[in-house]
């Protein structure tokens, strides 16, 4: 009864097996836990729990646009590795009988939940690089819950299979195979190209081989790409009479002329979006501190920073005291030497070292404290 991929000797193939399994498996297992760890650093920032606000560090100044370039490499090097993973064992799909014991059946259940939520997880993700939601539901949320499954049953999977791994762990567990070395060797290849290809988005030096990163950041106008334009965001038709209200015990408003006025300060700072592009740039414009000092707004406070733009999911940031008060942040009304363009948020946006891109809100109307 027993035909097709379910015969015995059915994959001829040498390099199927357990030793393939966990030399892939090893890298796979690597890019996974980066991308988990990396991932949770990214969520933390951009929503963090009240116990960590005040001790999210606005110091090194780059250091998110390190974390989420880590990221996004891991992230795209797991996908080729998770396709060879697979390939070395989906022979047992086709095991017969296909469930030996009740234990057997959960552990063949506990794989079947481990591929599921890695692929939707690197699949969602690799989507998410390149702003394309083609699902009904939130992105961010069903990435990070997907996150802590995928590395749950991992954790479940790497327990499980103890036994399997200490056995073919060491290379004198298996005799050399041709076969098996050369998977290896393409597999290398395949991660090492795709890594090439797209690492540029994030790692300057590595910008001249990006070919297939959705974005260059050394294009555009100004050397910085943009994320949501000024159109998009409705933000093309700055009212002439703009200024910006600060609140506090002596709140104030304060027009272009006005900002210009002030000490201006040069910073140079990075753009690290949370779809994987990161570039710096010199910004320059009013230390925020300085303004929050003329509302009279003690150090130490959140502030809240409300865009022009009508509607968004970008539109209104909370910045914990940590960012606030660092000298280097800024209500940047210029970017390399130039006025900002529309798209970059004239005629005032925020810019903040070690932040996500997702909260250096542009056409900024208004700030408070909270
Ligand atoms: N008001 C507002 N600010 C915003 C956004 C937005 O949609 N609305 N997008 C953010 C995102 S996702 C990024 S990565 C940066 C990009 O800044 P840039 O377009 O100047 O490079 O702006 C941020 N500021
Ligand atoms: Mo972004």
């Amino acid at each position: 009864m027993r035909r097709g991929p379910f015969r015995a000797g059915a994959f001829r193939s040498p390099a199927h097996g357990p030793r393939t399994a966990v030399v892939v498996g090893r890298w796979l297992g690597a890019a996974l836990l980066v991308c988990f760890a990396t991932g949770l650093i990214s969520h933390l920032l951009q929503d963090p729990p009240g116990w960590l606000t005040g001790r999210l560090p606005s110091r090194p100044v780059d250091g998110y646009r390190i974390t989420q370039g880590l990221h996004v490499i891991s992230g795209l090097a797991a996908i080729p590795l998770a396709g060879v993973k697979l390939w070395a064992v989906y022979p047992r799909l086709f095991e017969w009988p296909p469930a030996r014991s009740v234990v057997h059946a959960l552990e063949r259940l506990s794989i079947a939940v481990l591929v599921a939520a890695v692929l939707l997880e690197l699949f969602t993700g690799l989507l998410n690089t390149l702003q394309w939601y083609p699902w009904p539901f939130p992105f961010r949320q069903t990435h990070y819950w997907l996150g802590w499954t995928a590395t749950g049953a991992l954790l479940v999977h790497l327990a499980v299979k103890a036994p399997q791994l200490a056995a073919h762990w060491w290379r004198s567990a298996a005799p050399p195979l041709a076969e098996r070395r050369a998977l290896l060797a393409a597999t290398a290849a395949a991660v090492g190209a795709v890594t090439l290809t797209t690492a540029g988005q994030s790692v300057s030096w590595l910008r001249a081989v990006d070919l297939f990163a959705p974005r260059r950041p050394d294009r555009g106008e100004t050397g910085l790409p943009v994320n949501r334009t000024a159109v998009q965001a409705g933000t093309t038709a700055v009212p002439a009479d703009w200024h910006l209200t600060v609140d506090g015990p002596g709140g104030y408003r304060i027009d272009l002329a006005g900002l210009r006025a002030l000490p201006q300060v040069t910073a140079r700072l990075p753009i690290a979006c949370v779809e994987g592009w990161s570039a710096s740039a010199h910004w320059t414009g009013v230390r925020l501190r300085d303004l929050l000092d003329r509302a009279g707004i003690p150090r130490g406070s959140t502030v809240r920073i409300t865009s022009l733009e009508e509607s968004g999911p970008y539109r209104v940031t909370e910045m914990p005291a940590a960012y606030a008060d660092d000298p280097l942040t800024l209500l940047a009304l210029a970017v390399n030497g130039r006025e900002l363009t529309p798209d970059h948020g004239y005629p005032a946006r925020i810019i903040a070292p070690d932040r996500p891109g997702v909260l250096q809100t542009k056409w900024v109307a208004r700030i408070e404290a909270l």
